[in-house]
């Protein structure tokens, strides 16, 4: 430590752009449970012509003498398929499926897993008994698409954080119900939890309301060759574990991001991602893999073992200041090398600028409320041009103003929201909100005003 500070001076630094909050930030739950219990269910579902198909794999604990019973209910409470034992698979004709916001009606449609357990044990008998939601849906990749229930599926969404102000990163329940609120009116069907995994009410709230999650894993800031050794991509693995046991169930979740903005182009990251990404495939076979990534094109080592490229750019942000002349040229540049390069389909799964809410300038300059649309527009076009081709999703950096350390680059945290960190929002919230429905529109409800129908079955409206 350089003389200048006093001794035993120590600041920890942190390599991420939000606020490294203390303390606890969720519910702590005790519960207890009996001798024998079910410690695990792992649900995966299928359809096969108009049958809906619910796999399930029960692991009970402390107990070799049990039985199972499974019984799946319908939104009315009504038992449409039942089994027995510890895995099986159920099947339920004409089945309702989960499809995402805007691509059918408000709520999600979920059905009930009963699980139903009866053992003897040494103290008698005992029993137990769970309730777990479950989405009948499919996930699948093409060349260039990204496919639920077997139709092309367009992000349009948004990065998240949680933080806001008073409660920091604490979970709050008003807070969520007025951001889904905000998500419902902005007309977004999808965010990632940039760049941890969020409280489970958070994903529970995504399950009924269709609004579909790209499951982030805290692996931000691997950006020395250090963090790309053995020790690290084992701890990362063990991280993945957790993460795939805890959101496995979830129907929203659609894709693990295994990391955001590594430094995937040092050599070490291609071994490194390879082994990271096959194993949570292992973990999950049923749901594609990816990180978000920075790197160019050409010298991304990690890339090769993803399913969806997912790529942050921000120009005439951090870069070419000012000329948003650039964007188009650039932002169809980058779309087109990923894509000759690795044929995948591509997510531009970050951009946005800096914007102090109140400050207008006109022509538009940096940290105005017009550079922040005009920049929106721009990058808008670009998406366009590749939207329906292998462009299969955009989601804005940030939905919401947010806290982060302090450095000269940050004006109160970073301002990139589209909302305050009040959840107000700038003149950049109502252009996405125009362009979102009208995505929705064509897309999905070609014949009918999507606008108003899904805002008439709004629960928050
Ligand atoms: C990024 C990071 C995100 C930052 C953002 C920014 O690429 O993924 O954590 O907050 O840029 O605003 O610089």
């Amino acid at each position: 430590m350089p003389s200048w500070y006093p001794k035993g001076y120590f600041v920890q630094n942190t390599d991420f752009d939000f606020f490294n909050y203390a303390g606890l930030q969720r519910s702590v739950l005790l519960y207890t449970t009996p001798t024998t219990y079910i410690d695990d269910i792992t649900v995966t579902t299928g359809v096969q012509q108009d049958s809906g198909l619910v796999n399930y794999q029960i692991s009970v604990k402390r107990g070799s003498q049990f039985e199972l019973e499974v019984r799946l209910l319908d939104a009315e409470n009504k038992v449409v398929a039942a089994g027995t034992g510890t895995q099986g698979q159920l099947k339920v004709p004409g089945a309702n499926l989960w499809w995402p916001y805007l691509m059918h009606e408000l709520p999600a449609y979920l059905y009930s897993l009963e699980v139903r357990l009866t053992a003897q044990t040494s103290v008698g008998p005992v029993s137990d008994f769970y309730t777990l939601p479950v989405g009948i849906r499919t996930v699948a990749v093409t060349e260039s698409q990204f496919l639920i229930n077997g139709k092309p599926f367009y992000f349009h969404g948004v990065n998240k954080h949680e933080d806001s102000d008073i409660r920091g990163k604490g979970f709050d329940w008003p807070l969520l119900v007025k951001d889904f609120n905000l998500l419902l009116w902005l007309g977004a069907n999808a965010f990632r939890t940039s760049h941890y995994p969020y409280a489970e009410e958070v994903l529970q709230m995504c399950d009924r309301y269709g609004i579909v999650v790209i499951d982030e894993c805290p692996a931000v800031g691997l950006v020395l060759p250090q963090h790309f050794s053995n020790t690290s991509m084992n701890h990362h693995m063990r991280v993945m574990e957790e993460l795939v046991r805890r959101d496995k169930n979830h129907p929203a979740v659609v894709m693990w991001s295994v990391a955001n903005e590594p430094a995937s182009s040092l050599e070490s990251a291609g071994y490194y991602f390879k082994m990271v990404i096959t194993h949570t495939k292992a973990l999950d076979p049923s749901r594609p893999v990816t990180f978000v990534t920075n790197s160019n094109y050409a010298a991304d080592k990690g890339a090769p073992y993803v399913d969806v490229i997912c790529v942050n750019s921000y120009y005439s942000w951090y870069h070419d200041y000012g000329h948003l002349e650039l964007i188009q040229l650039q932002l169809g540049t980058q779309f087109e090398n990923w894509y000759k390069t690795y044929h995948k389909p591509i997510i531009q799964s970050e951009y946005g600028a800096e914007t102090i809410v109140g400050f207008h300038q006109d022509p538009p300059l940096m940290f105005s409320e017009e550079y922040q649309k005009a920049l929106l527009e721009q990058y808008h076009l670009g998406l366009d041009e590749k939207r329906g081709k292998y462009v299969v999703g955009e989601l804005i950096w940030n939905f919401a103003d947010f806290m982060t350390n302090q450095t000269p680059q940050r004006v109160l945290g970073n301002k990139k929201g589209i909302f305050t960190r009040q959840r107000q929002p700038k003149a950049a919230a109502f252009l996405l909100r125009e362009r979102y429905w009208k995505i929705a529109n064509e897309t999905r409800y070609p014949h009918s005003a999507a606008k108003s129908q899904c805002l008439e079955n709004s629960p928050f409206t």
